[in-house]
C-alpha cells in the first residue's frame, strides 16, 4: 500500500521550461517565460519547483531550450542545493543528447529524448514551468494510483470564452476523460454550465505506460506533443485517462480566498495583474505561508533601506514589495514591486509598477504603470507611463491597456 511519503519518493518530475512565451514579449525576448521575474525576488518557475519540493518530489529535471543560460544558472545556483542524497534539481537541454542534433520539437518529444532518465521511478510527473499556483502534487499522485490510471491530467474549470487557449475535455461520472481536444475552436462546455474543463498541462504518468505511448507516438509524429497528440492517442487506445480536479487540492495553511488560485500570466496584462495582486492589502496569493514556502535564491544582499535624503525629503514606500539591496531615498514608491538591488533617488515617484533587478532611477523621475527590465538606468527628469505616444517614441512597448514596458 502506498503512503503519501513513498508515492512522492517514487516519482521523478520533468518540468517543461523550453517555451518562448511569445505573448509576454518584449519581457521574453531575452529569457524564456519560466525565467521571468515574479513578485520581485522569484522567477515564474520557482512556483512549480516549490510545489514539487513541498510535496516531497526532489528528483526533478527541468527541460530548457530557448535562451536557456539564465534559467540553467538559476536552477544550478538556487535549486540544486536543496537536493539531498539521491535527489537532484537538474537541467537538461537538447544539445546534451548526442544521439540527436535537433531541438525539442514538441513537449512529448522533449520527454522522449530523455526516456532513459526516468525508468528508475514508477511515476513521472510532467509539469509545465510557467504558471503561478500552489498545489500539493502528492494528492494528485495518490488519486492517480487509486484510479489505476495510465495518465492523470490536472484540471481547471475555465469560462468558455477562455477555453480556446487550453486543451479541453469531457469526463464521465468517475472523472474519467472521455474526449480531449487541444485548443478547440468550439469548446465543449460542462453540461448545464458555461464553463469548460481545461487541462493545466500537468500530467502524472505511470512510467511503463509513458514509455510505451511515447515510443508508439514518435513513429507517427516527429513533433510529438502531449496536448496535440498523446492524450487523444491514449483515449483512442482505451487507456485509463483521468482528470484530477485542481479545486479539490488542499495546501496546509491555505487561506480561504486562495483555494483554486492559478494564473497563466501568459500576457503582459495577466502578468501585470497577478503581480499587482501581491501588493493588495490582502492578496489572493499568500507568499507568507511558511507551511508552503515558495523557495528561490535568497541572494547575499544587504537589507532594503528607506531614507530621508540629506535635505529631509522622506523616502517612503506604501503598499509595495521592496527586495534586498534596494535603497529608496527621498522618493516615493506606491503599489509597486521593486526587485533586488534597485536605487530610487530623490524627488522621484514610482507608482503601480514592476521593477526587475538592478535598476537605477535618477532624480525627478516619474513612473506609472510600467514594467522595467533588469540592469536599466533611468536618467534624471524622465517620465514614463504618462503619455503613450511619447513612450512609444522612446522605443518602449505600450500595451492596449496602457502598460509600458521598458527594455534595453
Ligand atoms: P501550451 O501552454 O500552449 O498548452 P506549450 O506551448 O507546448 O503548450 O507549452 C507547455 C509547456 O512546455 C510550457 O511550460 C513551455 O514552457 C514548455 N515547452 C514548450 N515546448 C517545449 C519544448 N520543446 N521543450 C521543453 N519545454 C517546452 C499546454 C497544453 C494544453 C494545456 C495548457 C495549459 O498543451 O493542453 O491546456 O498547456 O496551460
Ligand atoms: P539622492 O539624494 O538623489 O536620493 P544619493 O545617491 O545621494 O541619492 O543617495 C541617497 C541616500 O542613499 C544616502 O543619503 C544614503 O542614506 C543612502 N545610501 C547610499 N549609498 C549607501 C550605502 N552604500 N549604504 C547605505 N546607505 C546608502
Amino acid at each position: 500500500m502506498y503512503t503519501l511519503g513513498n508515492v512522492t519518493r517514487n516519482t521523478i518530475a520533468m518540468v517543461l521550461a523550453g517555451g518562448r512565451g511569445e505573448r509576454l514579449s518584449p519581457v521574453t525576448l531575452n529569457r524564456p517565460k519560466p525565467c521571468v521575474p515574479f513578485g520581485g525576488k522569484y522567477k515564474i518557475i520557482d512556483f512549480v519547483l516549490s510545489n514539487l519540493f513541498n510535496s516531497g518530489i526532489k528528483k526533478v529535471y527541468v527541460l530548457t531550450q530557448y535562451r536557456a543560460y539564465e534559467l540553467n544558472k538559476h536552477i544550478k545556483e538556487s535549486w540544486a542545493r536543496w537536493a539531498g542524497l539521491g535527489e537532484f534539481f537538474d537541467t537538461i537541454s537538447p544539445e546534451t543528447n548526442s544521439a540527436s542534433e535537433e531541438w525539442f520539437k514538441g513537449t512529448a518529444d522533449a520527454i522522449f529524448q530523455f526516456l532513459r532518465f526516468i525508468t528508475d521511478a514508477d511515476y513521472v510527473a510532467i509539469f509545465g514551468g510557467d504558471h503561478i499556483y500552489k498545489m500539493d502534487v502528492s494528492q494528485m499522485i495518490s488519486y492517480h494510483i487509486l484510479n489505476k490510471a495510465d495518465i492523470t491530467l490536472a484540471a481547471l474549470e475555465v469560462p468558455v470564452e477562455e477555453a480556446k487557449q487550453f486543451g479541453i475535455f469531457s469526463v464521465d461520472e468517475d472523472f474519467r476523460v472521455t474526449d480531449f481536444v487541444e485548443k478547440p475552436k468550439e469548446p465543449v462546455t460542462i453540461p448545464d454550465r458555461d464553463t469548460c474543463f481545461a487541462s493545466m498541462g500537468n500530467y502524472i504518468f505511470s512510467t511503463k505506460k509513458l514509455v510505451e505511448v511515447l515510443k508508439e507516438g514518435k513513429k507517427k509524429h516527429a513533433d510529438l506533443d502531449f496536448g496535440k497528440h498523446v492524450i487523444s492517442m491514449m483515449l483512442e487506445k482505451g487507456d485509463r485517462v483521468f482528470a484530477y480536479n485542481f479545486a479539490d487540492n488542499l495546501i496546509p495553511g491555505m487561506k480561504p480566498g486562495e483555494k483554486g488560485y492559478w494564473r497563466d500570466v501568459g500576457t503582459i496584462d495577466t502578468y501585470y495583474e497577478a503581480n499587482m495582486d501581491l501588493v493588495n492589502v490582502v492578496p489572493r496569493l499568500n507568499l507568507y505561508n511558511y507551511k508552503w514556502p515558495i523557495l528561490t535564491n535568497q541572494g547575499n544582499l544587504p537589507p532594503a533601506k528607506t531614507v530621508f535624503d540629506e535635505e529631509g525629503r522622506r523616502g517612503q514606500n506604501l503598499n509595495s514589495y521592496i527586495c534586498g539591496g534596494c535603497i529608496i531615498s527621498g522618493s516615493t514608491v506606491r503599489r509597486s514591486i521593486i526587485g533586488p538591488r534597485c536605487r530610487i533617488n530623490s524627488y522621484s515617484l514610482v507608482e503601480d509598477s514592476i521593477l526587475f533587478e538592478n535598476i537605477s532611477i535618477g532624480r525627478h523621475v516619474k513612473i506609472k504603470r510600467a514594467i522595467i527590465d533588469k540592469n536599466i538606468r533611468i536618467p534624471d527628469g524622465v517620465e514614463i507611463g504618462y503619455n503613450p505616444e511619447a513612450d512609444k517614441l522612446q522605443g518602449h512597448t505600450v500595451t492596449e491597456s496602457g502598460i509600458v514596458i521598458v527594455t534595453k
